[in-house]
């Protein structure tokens, strides 16, 4: 959509400097959020410096103190560790630098905007569809990791469903590497051959779900096992729409979408127009069904069958409508 009012202060000037200090940049998801978040941020007039520690924690840490010494107008922070972010952010805040995170689980979240997906009905519908699937009482399969806010929070609903529908827990593994989805090929592997009358798996992060699903297959398991996954890209349609393949449901944002609501986010609390420090970004359950149904073969299409994930209604002002993805 096209702006129907001019910039206000502070974006009406100089472009705004801010920067997005990353934990990750690597994956389907994390590259679309990138691209939503750099052509928000064009919009808006913001000069983005972006950081990405490719996963290592410490870098990170240090990539946060140089923001904070390079003095912007504004930090954003995209995942990360409690443990080593927490003190700078709350230096950052002590310094009156405005601070934005994304998927970041704070102990101290004074004067800090937070942002997330719906973590939790993200997890909840698509476990809603596998219980329906499978009924309760199932064998199933968990393949995640901790110490990072979406999957801690996935983990919690995944829980409470385990215990609500008596669902026999087989396997738990998983992790999350600057190659996920290639790294847990061999531990989902080591799991099924341990526990081939696994009948479900949930894999809540789409990295760990296309290395859960190769597993699967490479077992010959793709009639016998269905795979529950988070998250939507282009290459996950593609394995979810292949011919027999096991990942029936996924729990998704439009990440691209995601990564723009942010940056507005951030554009509306400079502006002195942000209602809320606190903003979830809604999810839709999408079937493997729903996208034959509607012969969808990539995100684009996806946003015409689901309009709901352009997010053009959420955090948005006549001066800042959503970029279209
Ligand atoms: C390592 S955390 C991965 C998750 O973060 C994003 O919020 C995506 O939904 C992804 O599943």
């Amino acid at each position: 959509a096209t702006a129907s009012a001019p910039l206000p202060s502070p974006f009406n000037g100089a472009p705004v400097k801010v920067a997005l200090v990353r934990q990750s940049g690597a994956g389907d998801f994390f590259e679309a959020w990138g691209a939503g978040a750099t052509a928000q941020a064009k919009a808006a007039n913001i000069e983005l410096t972006v950081t990405d520690a490719r996963n290592d924690n410490a870098k990170q840490a240090s990539d946060l103190e140089q923001a904070i010494a390079s003095k912007p107008a504004a930090i954003i922070v995209d995942h990360g560790q409690t443990d080593t972010l927490q003190p700078l952010i709350t230096e950052a805040v002590a310094a009156k630098i405005p601070v934005v995170t994304y998927d970041l689980a704070l102990t101290d979240a004074t004067g800090v905007i937070t942002t997330s997906q719906s973590d939790a009905s993200m997890a909840q519908g698509v476990l809603d569809q596998l219980v329906k699937d499978v009924g309760d009482g199932a064998k199933v399969g968990y393949v995640s990791a901790t110490g990072f806010a979406p999957l801690d929070a996935r983990a919690k609903v995944w829980d409470q469903v385990v215990a609500a529908h008596k669902l026999d827990v087989v396997f738990s593994t998983g992790k999350v590497t600057e190659s996920t989805a290639t790294d847990n090929i061999p531990l989902v592997d080591a799991a099924l051959k341990q526990n081939p009358d696994v009948q479900a798996i949930f894999a809540p992060y789409d990295e760990i779900t296309k290395g859960t699903v190769q597993a699967v297959i490479q077992n010959n398991l793709q009639s016998k096992v269905k795979v529950y996954g988070i998250d939507i890209s282009n290459a996950d349609i593609q394995v979810i729409t292949a011919d027999g393949s096991p990942w029936v449901a996924t729990s998704a944002t439009d990440p691209a979408a995601v990564g723009a609501g942010v940056i507005r986010t951030l554009a509306l609390s400079l502006a002195g127009q942000l209602k809320d420090t606190s903003e979830q970004f809604p999810a839709v359950t999408i079937t493997q069904q729903f996208l034959a149904d509607n012969a969808v073969t990539n995100v684009t299409q996806l946003r015409v069958a689901e309009p709901k994930l352009k997010l053009d209604t959420t955090v948005v002002a006549d001066w800042l409508p959503a970029v279209s993805g």
